[in-house]
This record gives C-alpha cells, sequence and structure tokens, in this order.
C-alpha cells in the first residue's frame, strides 16, 4: 500500500468503480503493460477474497470478472446484494428480468440436464397470460392468406391427421446474453440463461402448409398468440412475428403440443406453440391461433426497424439507428454454457482440477469444438463435445482443467461453430436492442 496516488479508496469503492465505470476502474487499477499496480493487487485481493496467482497473464484492460458481476447475480452470493428472486411452482427459482410482462432468466449453472426440465425452463411473455383452456383439443388453428385451401383445425384433428414427431431443440431468446453489451442496451438484461433445450412432440409446419397447399407468392409467415397485449387493447398483439417460408419448410420447425412427455405448461404456450428452433425464440410463438401466409415480408409487433434486427454495416456502439437497413436475425450465433459451476463458487483448499461441462449450439449450426482456459486465455484446454441428440438440439460437452495453487480463477469458455467461428472476445456488432451478444463467458472460482 505504497505508490498508490489515489487517495485512499476504500476496497468497496473499487468495486463501485468498476461497476460504474469500468474504463475508469481498469485505468486507475491496471499497469500499462498489463500488471497489476502493487496497490491495486492488494485492493482486488482484498475485494475477492483471495490472491489470483495468474494476475500476471491478465490481459490490459480485463476487470476480473467476480467484481463486474459478483456472484449473487447468478443467485450464489447474499440476497441483499442480488437480484429478485422469481418463484413459481415447480419451477427453480429463476432470476427475474421484469414483471410486467414476465421475464425470468435460469440460473446459468442449473442448465445441467440434457433435456431441460419445466423445473429450469426460462420465461419471456410480452403481453399478459391469457386464460388456461379447458378443452385443449378443442383449441382452433387457422393457416390462411397465400395458401390454396385454408385450414381451421382442432388440435386433436391436427394430432390425428399428421405425423406425429419428437426431438430435442433448442429455443434460446434473440436477447440472450444482452448484459454483455457495453454501453448497455434497452431491453431485458439477460446473461447466458435465455436458453432451453427441452424434447418437443408435435407435427411439422410444412406438413400442415402442404396440406394447405403454398400459392407461387407465399414469401413469409405470421404468428399470432393469444395472449392479451399489455395494454389490454383487443386489436393489438403483444408478439406477431413472421419467418422466411424456407424456415417455415424446414423439417424441424414444429407446432409442439407436448413438451418433454407432458401436455406443454401454460406459461410455456400451451396447449399449441410453434418451435422454430436455432433461430431467435420470439419466432416460437405461444398459445398459437394463426398462422397468416403473406406474400411479402410480415409486418406484424416486433418486426421491422430495430425489432430483431442488427447492422449489416457496424454502428457506433450507443448510437441512435432507425434500423432501416438492419438485417433479419435468423441462425442464432455460437455460443457455450457452463453448467457444472456457478459462478463465484468455493471450492475446498487444496482443489488442483476442475471437472467442467456445460452445453454448445450455433443456431442452424452445430459445435464443432469448446475450449476451456483457467489462465485469462493465455492457454486453452480443449473439450469433449458430444453430438447433438437430432439436429437443431444443443450439445453437451465436458472436461477437465488442471489448477496450480488455491486462489482465485476464472473460468473462461467459448465454443466454435462448424464453419469455424469462434465467440468473439466481447460482445461485437453493438446493436440498440441489445441482439445476438455471444462473447467469451467467464465464471469466477475461489479454491480455499
Ligand atoms: N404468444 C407469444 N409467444 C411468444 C412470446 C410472447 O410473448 N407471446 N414470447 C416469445 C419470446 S421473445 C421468446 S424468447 C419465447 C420464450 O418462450 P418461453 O417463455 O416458453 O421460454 O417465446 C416467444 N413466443
Ligand atoms: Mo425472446
Amino acid at each position: 500500500m505504497t505508490s498508490n496516488k489515489r487517495p485512499g479508496r476504500p476496497e468497496r469503492s473499487l468495486q463501485e468503480l468498476y461497476r460504474d465505470d469500468p474504463e475508469r476502474a481498469d485505468a486507475l487499477a491496471w499497469g500499462r503493460r498489463g500488471a497489476l499496480k502493487g496497490t491495486a493487487l492488494t485492493s482486488m485481493g482484498a475485494a475477492l477474497g483471495a490472491a489470483i496467482p495468474f494476475s500476471g497473464r491478465m490481459p490490459a484492460g480485463t476487470l476480473p470478472e467476480l467484481l463486474a458481476r459478483p456472484a449473487a447475480a447468478q443467485g450464489a452470493g447474499q440476497p441483499a446484494a442480488g437480484p429478485q428472486v422469481f418463484r413459481m411452482e415447480g419451477k427453480n427459482e429463476l432470476i427475474l428480468l421484469g414483471d410486467r410482462p414476465l421475464v425470468a432468466e435460469t440460473p446459468e449453472h442449473r442448465l445441467d440436464e440434457p433435456v431441460t426440465s419445466f423445473r429450469n425452463f426460462f420465461i419471456r411473455n410480452n403481453g399478459q397470460m391469457p386464460e388456461p383452456v379447458a378443452e385443449p383439443d378443442a383449441w382452433e388453428l387457422t393457416i390462411d392468406g397465400e395458401v390454396n385451401t385454408p385450414l381451421k383445425l382442432r388440435l386433436g384433428d391436427l394430432r390425428a391427421r399428421f405425423a406425429n414427431v419428437t426431438m430435442q431443440l433448442q429455443m434460446e431468446c434473440g436477447g440472450n446474453g444482452r448484459a454483455s453489451y457495453a454501453p448497455q442496451t434497452r431491453g431485458n438484461q439477460w446473461g447466458n440463461g435465455a436458453i432451453s433445450n427441452a424434447e418437443w412432440t408435435g407435427v411439422r409446419l410444412r406438413d400442415l402448409l402442404n396440406a394447405a397447399g403454398l400459392k407461387p407468392g407465399a414469401a413469409y409467415t405470421g404468428h399470432f398468440g393469444a395472449d392479451p397485449h399489455l395494454s389490454g387493447a383487443t386489436d393489438r398483439q403483444a408478439i406477431n412475428r413472421g419467418m422466411r417460408i424456407a424456415k417455415a419448410m424446414d423439417e424441424d420447425t414444429m407446432l409442439a403440443f407436448r413438451m418433454n412427455g407432458e401436455p406443454i405448461p401454460h406459461i410455456h404456450g400451451a396447449p399449441l406453440r410453434l418451435i422454430t428452433p436455432g433461430w431467435p425464440g420470439s419466432f416460437s410463438q405461444k398459445w398459437l391461433t394463426r398462422i397468416w401466409i403473406r406474400d411479402k415480408v410480415h409486418d406484424g409487433a416486433g418486426m421491422g426497424g430495430t425489432s430483431y434486427r442488427v447492422p449489416v454495416r457496424p454502428i457506433v456502439p450507443g448510437s441512435n439507428d432507425n434500423g432501416a437497413s438492419f438485417a433479419e436475425i435468423e441462425s442464432m450465433p455460437v455460443r457455450a454454457i457452463l453448467s457444472s459451476h456457478a459462478h463465484g463458487a468455493r471450492l475446498p483448499a487444496g482443489t488442483r482440477s476442475l471437472d467442467l461441462r456445460g452445453a454448445a449450439w450455433a443456431g442452424d449450426l452445430t459445435a464443432k469444438a469448446v475450449h476451456a482456459s483457467v489462465d485469462f486465455g493465455a492457454t486453452w484446454v480443449e473439450m469433449q463435445v458430444s453430438a447433438p441428440a437430432n439436429r437443431h438440439a444443443w450439445q453437451r460437452w465436458q472436461g477437465r482443467v488442471t489448477l496450480p495453487s488455491d486462489g482465485y480463477f476464472e473460468v473462461w469458455y467459448r465454443a466454435t461453430d462448424s464453419e469455424g467461428r469462434m465467440q468473439p472476445h466481447a460482445a461485437a456488432n453493438w446493436n440498440p436492442q441489445g441482439y445476438s451478444a455471444n462473447p467469451i463467458s467467464r465464471v469466477a472460482i475461489l479454491v480455499g
């Protein structure tokens, strides 16, 4: 505590500074050569509660993750500093991001099941919840617009008339990872937990579209659900998105009526929902009542402008842009989660290896590799990545890393997609609504 030119700052304020002004915090805490200054090292060590064995390998400008993101944000710390918890019968505690509409994220380490259970399934509503129906088989679905024979089908008929298929399918919110954007964008500040991989049973959308007969001009779908708009206005949709016909005709795009072998839970879209795997979750309309086939790009709620659209040429982070020249997000980018260890986990003194596991996925592609590092990215260990259960299912990964001593470590983990694209070091292609952030993830581990 000798060569510090700053006035005596209590350690807590360093943590606050990291949160409020990371650039200034880094400028104060880090030397130009990327080594910690003595005083800052002491402060950080004290704030973290442990020495940092690999501090010499921390790239300049790197915030210790436990300071930037207190462990309570993943449900592992003290409730006082933590986020609001969402409790619902049958579910583990979720992280409440919003209550009107209801938005709740799964803590990343809870996504440790190969098939995501109801207990650990995230929730993203844009409107109010519709009333549950007494007779699911009487639920009606309309397919109209650019078709030769409009269809009006009851769920019972739909199930009996078309081939039933069962698949594990990833469904990820387009805003997953949004909290990693700097500057912060508007929207729910998701960490990595807006991802699911349940086993869905239903019928292929393409079978229905073939039965209805697409007209030559059929270009897009438009999806309608029974959930009322937040305002209660009956002429407005809570969300009303649509996709290119090619994705609607993909053999994995499903009208689902069962999730993990049971009727779909009400909150996840009972009795009938779309599952459009690998694309933003907003394409997976819940409480589905109608699919309108359009002869042009659908223009409902959540379409156009900056909604689910990202710059084709990067824009200045934080700037305004009406999104007119942006492109629709289709296949989601490659990403990995770590489910074996919670952020901020404390392990017994003497622990010298970590058995890591998690999941990886890459939209319509697959993950061909996952690497993990415990020395701030200086060296990486290749993990074993399993094949997906079927196309559009996530892939589980596992592997072991070794530690040289007790202390503060960070597990960095990143996936590479089947076309060789790797998760970037920081959230890229900043956009006003914060979609498609997939930077390398970091989880802090304290040994001893
Ligand atoms: N009818 C309807 N469908 C919807 C939504 C909605 O608000 N209403 N939200 C969408 C969004 S943005 C996502 S990410 C997923 C979330 O599905 P879940 O709540 O089952 O996790 O549903 C999509 N389908
Ligand atoms: Mo979403």
